[in-house]
């Protein structure tokens, strides 16, 4: 990894965090996938190598409670939800390069070998603690499966996390008063033998690292407290049958007796191969491409590729909720395994309906399913949710702001410029309107706007993405009603044609700046403008070409000559 500025010449992965395979996906949930979808389009933009994945996450209590309680195997349970995830992301154009989950071999064998790994290098112990049991049921709560009190804040938190409270990771063993969410019944505490992490002994490492990730503030600013409060190590085993098994049958396995649990009983924490499944992700998106075109061992691994001898540029995009795994846990698993340092973590704020908190058992959330069958274009929503407020912050969803900042911002800004000019000039100039150049007010706009969008991608800021291609549709409505084409086409018609010459390499530029945020809206301006190819292929520079509408006359129009050969 470099802290060059966007474009390096390293390959980038950006990851988004994994949504657990058991329900319906919300805005809220698109809010990360949108702008992990958003910040890797920008940086394709501008030129970076960039691989974009995620994965479904299969394991753990919070599918294995679910499919309990629907009466059905937590595979088949995750499964259906996989596949429904896999189809629902691309319908809002959030293309993964590769969209795995973390049940396939794939993230099954590398998570096996990371833990072994982590066991040679001597970073692993067993130690006996005390895990809620319910003595009605006969068994075990591991995370989930048990609610409690937390020892922090007081607040009701679950097994694993004080979510309601503070929002810390609970070890196994933390939540007072623990009760079965299962069955209601009180648990108690009874004595196993598991695996354990030592986290602690990274301490000085995440210092360094904190001081160096990029991203997002709070990302930096919450496990700082952390680390200065002490870190605990981490249980990295559960006793449940579903996950990944531990990757006993070494020296230390210990016999089942009393508090000793057998290693051949012990799953890993759903939290060690969730985030395995970026790698696990990025290895399969080579599988299917070849490693020419991208080489996840070259992003991941410390020392693989001469190179890119630390690896590459990793950006992972989370929720908030989830600073803690990302920025302490995972970075140290990776220090401790000789694999590349992320680079950057992007937490988003949580989003609010019309001022309250999404709930899914109130039905209270707009359905990412939902929205679809209401009609609506997922392009609107997409710049919506980038662009409405920093990424960090909290935003609130209504339909009645959303349909506000679509009226003004995309109809009456964007889509007016482009409507004014594109109809212009189909209706004047049936080759395109021809110049030898854009006027050079118009051309150091569009580099302002460049200039701009890479300024964005290194702040790692997805609404100013938003603001920089606004910003220049509204130097287009300037520029246009200043100069009147409509009455200069009589008075001088050199000068008429200059000026819509400008416009289409205004809506050119726009089209290749706006992808990010609006994939498909786009493309069909793309078509329209008669470019060839796909704008999901052009970089920065198409921006700067001239627009080949505007080529007919000219058959060393640079434009033509340099991305159209494919096409004829
Ligand atoms: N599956 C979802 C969450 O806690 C969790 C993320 C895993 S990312 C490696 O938001
Ligand atoms: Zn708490």
């Amino acid at each position: 990894m470099s802290h060059d500025d966007f474009p390096t010449d390293d390959p980038a992965v950006v990851t988004c965090g994994l949504p657990y395979a058991n329900g319906d996906l919300h805005i809220g949930h698109l809010r990360t996938y949108v702008g992990g979808d958003v910040f890797a389009r920008a940086l394709e933009r501008l030129g970076q190598e960039t691989a974009f994945v995620s994965g479904s996450d299969m394991h753990g209590t919070p599918v294995a409670v679910n499919a309990e309680q629907e009466g059905v195997s937590p595979e088949a349970f995750a499964l259906e939800w996989h596949e429904r995830y896999a189809e629902t992301f691309p319908e809002f154009n959030v293309e993964f390069d590769n969209y795995g989950h973390t049940h396939d071999e794939t993230n099954t064998e590398l998570t096996q070998q990371l833990v072994r790994d982590l066991d040679a290098g001597g970073h692993l112990y067993e130690k006996e603690i005390m895990v809620a049991y319910d003595p009605v049921d006969d068994q075990f709560l591991p995370d989930r499966y048990v609610e409690g009190t937390c020892p922090y804040c007081g607040a009701h938190a679950r097994g694993d996390e004080c979510d309601e409270g503070c929002q810390r990771h609970l070890e196994p063993g933390e939540v007072e008063d623990p009760v079965s969410t299962i069955s209601g019944n009180p648990a108690e505490y009874r004595e196993r033998t598991h695996k354990f992490f030592e986290v602690s002994a990274f301490a000085d490492y995440l210092s360094g690292f904190l001081d160096r990730l990029e991203g997002t503030s709070n990302a930096r600013n919450q496990p700082r407290e952390w680390i200065e409060q002490g870190l605990q190590d981490w249980c990295i085993t559960r006793d449940m049958d579903w996950g990944i098994d531990y990757p006993g049958g070494g020296a230390t396995a210990s016999p089942r007796e009393g508090g000793e649990t057998a290693e051949q009983d012990l799953v890993l924490y759903v939290w060690v191969d969730a985030p395995i499944e970026y790698i696990s992700s990025t290895k399969q998106y080579t599988e299917r491409v070849g490693a020419e075109t991208f080489d996840w061992e070259a992003a991941w691994k410390e020392g693989a590729s001469d190179e890119h001898p630390e690896g590459g540029e990793i950006v992972h995009v989370i929720g908030r909720d989830i600073i803690q795994h990302h920025t302490i846990f995972w970075p140290a698993m990776l220090e401790a395994t000789a694999h590349a340092e992320p680079r950057a973590v992007m937490a988003s704020g949580f989003v609010t309906l019309d001022g309250k908190g999404f709930s899914t058992s109130r039905d209270r959330a707009v359905w990412a399913d939902e929205y679809l069958e209401e009609g609506f274009h997922p392009d609107p929503l997409r710049y919506y949710l980038a662009t409405n407020g920093g990424f960090q912050q909290d935003v609130d969803f209504s339909w009645e702001k959303f349909a506000e900042r679509v009226n003004t911002e995309l109809v009456g800004t964007v889509g007016n410029f482009l409507y004014r000019s594109l109809l212009f000039a189909h209706r004047n100039y049936e080759a395109g309107p021809q110049a030898d150049a854009p006027s050079d007010a118009v051309a150091e706009r569009i580099e302002e706007a460049i200039d701009d969008v890479a300024a964005a991608v290194n702040d790692y800021s997805v609404r100013a993405l938003g603001d920089a291609v606004t910003g220049l549709a509204r130097f287009g409505n300037e520029y246009i009603q200043r100069n009147e084409p409509w009455n200069l086409v009589d008075e001088d018609p050199a000068e008429a044609e200059q000026v819509i010459y400008d416009c289409v390499a205004l809506a050119k530029a726009i089209a290749v700046l706006f992808e990010p945020l609006a994939p498909e809206k786009t493309e069909r301006l793309w078509t329209q403008l008669g470019e060839p190819g796909s704008v999901h292929d052009a970089t920065v520079e198409a921006a700067r070409e001239a627009p080949a509408a505007t080529c007919a006359s000219r058959p060393s129009c640079s434009s033509r000559s340099k991305t159209s050969a494919s096409r004829r």
